[in-house]
């Protein structure tokens, strides 16, 4: 029997993946059989750890340092991958930083750089990731969205306009490349326990408590509760599900919440 989930031996490249959801999902699919390209800007080390990490449980991986704002750097990466590692299957744009500044505080260059980053990357490595991919007529892109793909918040203005504008890339992505045998899809992960989350995450700070009762599942999740939802879309069971986001959110974006005294 074949197995619809099946991604052993695939190459699976996820930006940003030194840590946070990225290094989960670098953890799900590599304990599928995947074989792991880990990327990240900030230092080789912070690359290498990854790496180490991932060898330690047994998984395939390498590390692949550049800049997914820079499309020559980019172009170049993807070759190089493809040419020592091998074509890749799978490519997940999880790469993305959050600035949180009021509205009429937020700089112009501060927010042209969440743009850049959470937005214009995800259509620069796709570009040249997608190029491959349609001429072997199989691969698979995952563009890792927000519940701000959705919902307005407080201080998260450009990263609620990237991530919704990265829903809309999903969708066009998908209308054009569907026909090459190419899935875009993407995932909205609610309110994860990672580093982005730490200073908002303080046990007793309002915005703790406030996650937690405005989730139906009443917690925040944790990354690894993101490697079934990778798999699925990395694999052939998701092979005619195109431009869909699939909310990985405890029920967030399944209820309007509950009033405090509920
Ligand atoms: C925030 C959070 C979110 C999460 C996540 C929610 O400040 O509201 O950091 O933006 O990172 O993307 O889906
Ligand atoms: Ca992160």
């Amino acid at each position: 029997m074949t197995n619809l989930f099946d991604i052993n031996g695939k190459v699976a490249l996820i930006t940003g993946s030194t840590h946070g959801l990225g290094m989960a999902m670098a953890k799900g699919l590599g304990q599928a059989g995947a074989t792991i390209v880990v990327n990240g800007n900030s230092s080789q080390q912070k690359i290498d750890d990854a790496v180490n990490e991932l060898k330690s449980e047994g998984i395939n991986a390498v590390g692949y340092k550049f800049n997914v704002t820079e499309e020559k750097e980019v172009a170049e990466a993807v070759q190089k991958i493809e040419k020592e590692v091998g074509p890749i299957a799978i490519l997940i744009n999880n790469a993305g930083i959050i600035k949180r500044i009021p509205l009429l505080e937020m700089e112009v260059a501060d927010f042209r750089e969440v743009i850049d980053i959470d937005l214009v990357s995800p259509f620069i490595v796709s570009k040249h990731v997608a190029k491959g991919m349609i001429e072997r007529r199989q691969g698979k892109i995952i563009n890792i969205c927000s519940m701000m793909s959705e919902l307005g918040r407080n201080t998260v203005s450009a990263y609620a306009a990237a991530k919704g504008g990265l829903k809309m890339l999903t969708k066009n992505m998908a209308t054009e490349w569907a026909k090459y045998n190419v899935q875009i899809n993407g995932i909205g992960p609610g309110y994860f326990a990672t580093e982005q989350t730490k200073p908002i995450r303080v046990d007793g700070h309002p915005f703790n408590d406030f996650i937690i009762s405005r989730t139906p599942a009443a917690k925040w999740g944790d990354p690894s509760d993101l490697a079934g939802a990778a798999i699925f879309l990395s694999s052939k069971a998701s092979d005619f599900v195109n431009g869909h986001i699939l909310y990985v959110d405890g029920g967030i974006l399944a209820t309007i919440g509950k009033p405090s005294n509920e």
